[in-house]
């Protein structure tokens, strides 16, 4: 859970540190659902990247992973 009040000026680091070696993103959007689009490229393991969004809406708001790797569950599933 992401959460945010008017104005506030968010910093994600995201770092690509999981135990597999699939990639994995950062997605926060109308499928969350949230009122925000944002979304990182997807990061392999030892991959940074930075997002930075100023926040329009207030709330809590819940991220997921939009992975869909051909077999297997997609990501948003596994949790
Ligand atoms: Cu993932």
């Amino acid at each position: 859970m992401l959460i945010v009040n008017v104005g506030d000026r968010v910093r994600l680091t995201l770092l690509g540190n999981g135990s597999c070696p699939a990639v994995h993103d950062f997605s926060l959007d109308n499928e969350s659902p949230s009122p925000y689009n944002v979304r990182s490229i997807s990061l392999a393991r030892g991959e940074t990247q930075v997002l930075k969004f100023v926040a329009s809406y207030p709330g809590t708001f819940k991220y997921y992973c939009s992975v869909a790797p051909l077999y297997g569950l997609i990501h948003r599933k596994r949790g």
